[in-house]
């Protein structure tokens, strides 16, 4: 059963229904003048977010499980408090298998729809660290995320790592370019980490890819020309970014991901990773904003 809030009733400007999604877990649809979006409760996870005149922005795919303590493959996982693998832990932290709680639901002065999330202590993931996390997602012409941890120790520094690893949908791999790289340094997954620069002002995709570009603020471009479509990826409180796209080998590993998928998606991720971490000091707070917006080519 569905229940649908509409803010600001008089001008009917957004609207938000919450009700069972895939996997009957709890999803929230957000209507706005100028797009549509998805979040579900598990993970605070934005899966959808298109422009009404536009294909969706963010990739989702087929094979993707929707279920309790399973990551959701595609959209805006939040990976928290740690990025990759930790030794019997889960990969990329508690957060994307973690139910959130929803706040507040708001109409910002544009006329956006702002929905603010919060990460609930859960005994399993006690670090016997305070801590808090909120997360608030905006969603209007474009999809502001922001990313807030606030360190709740009166004497102890807490460190972590945050990332939001966007999977956007692309018309074809082989025939985008990603820009805004440039003289980057970055680490290179597929070489045990080795550290290399950047040389591509504009980086084609032609295989398995997965790099941690280190020390950049700097805004991302995806230039599609098969969807005729510029993809911008600002950010603020972020020195990391990593571009992934699995290809045609790790494609047919992963179980919730189809073979040819690779071709219609590319995530270009923005956080705080690695030699990027985040050390906060006692009461200290940290926000990590990405604004995702695109535009015709
Ligand atoms: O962000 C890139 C990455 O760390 C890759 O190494 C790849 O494994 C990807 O994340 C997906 O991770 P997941 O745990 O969601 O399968």
């Amino acid at each position: 059963m569905n229940t649908t809030h509409q803010i600001n009733p008089s001008e009917a400007s957004a609207s938000v229904s919450f009700g069972p999604g895939q996997g009957d877990l709890t999803r929230l649809d957000i209507r706005t003048p100028w797009s549509r979006a998805e979040v579900y409760l598990h993970g605070a996870h934005v899966t959808h977010f298109q422009k009404h005149d536009e294909p969706p922005l963010l990739f989702l795919s087929e094979a993707s499980r929707f279920e309790a303590r399973q990551p959701i493959r595609g959209g805006v996982p939040v990976i928290f408090p740690w990025f990759g693998p930790r030794q019997e832990l889960p990969t990329h932290g508690f957060a994307r298998l973690s139910e959130w709680v929803l706040d507040t639901v708001a109409l910002a002065s544009d006329g956006a729809c702002q929905l603010a999330f919060r990460l609930p202590r859960l005994q399993e993931w006690a670090t016997g660290r305070p801590y808090a996390v909120e997360y608030l997602v905006t969603v209007g012409r474009e999809l502001r995320l922001d990313l807030k941890v606030v360190n709740e120790s009166p004497r102890d520094p807490f460190e972590f790592e945050g990332c939001l690893h966007t999977y956007f949908t692309v018309g074809d791999i082989a025939a985008l370019r990603v820009t805004g790289l440039e003289g980057t340094r970055y680490l290179d997954s597929l070489a045990a980490g080795a550290e290399k620069q950047e040389s591509a002002a504009s980086i084609a995709i032609g295989a398995e890819v997965d790099r941690l570009y280190v020390g950049t603020e700097a805004e991302v471009q995806i230039l599609d020309p098969s969807l005729k479509r510029r993809i911008r990826v600002a950010k603020a409180g972020s020195r990391s970014t990593v571009v992934w796209n699995p290809w045609i080998a790790k494609s047919k590993r992963m179980p919730d991901f189809g073979d040819e998928e690779y071709q219609r998606m590319l995530c270009v991720e923005s956080g705080n990773v690695g030699p990027d971490r985040i050390e906060l000091a006692p009461g200290a707070s940290h926000t990590l904003s990405v604004t995702l917006s695109s535009e015709p080519l």
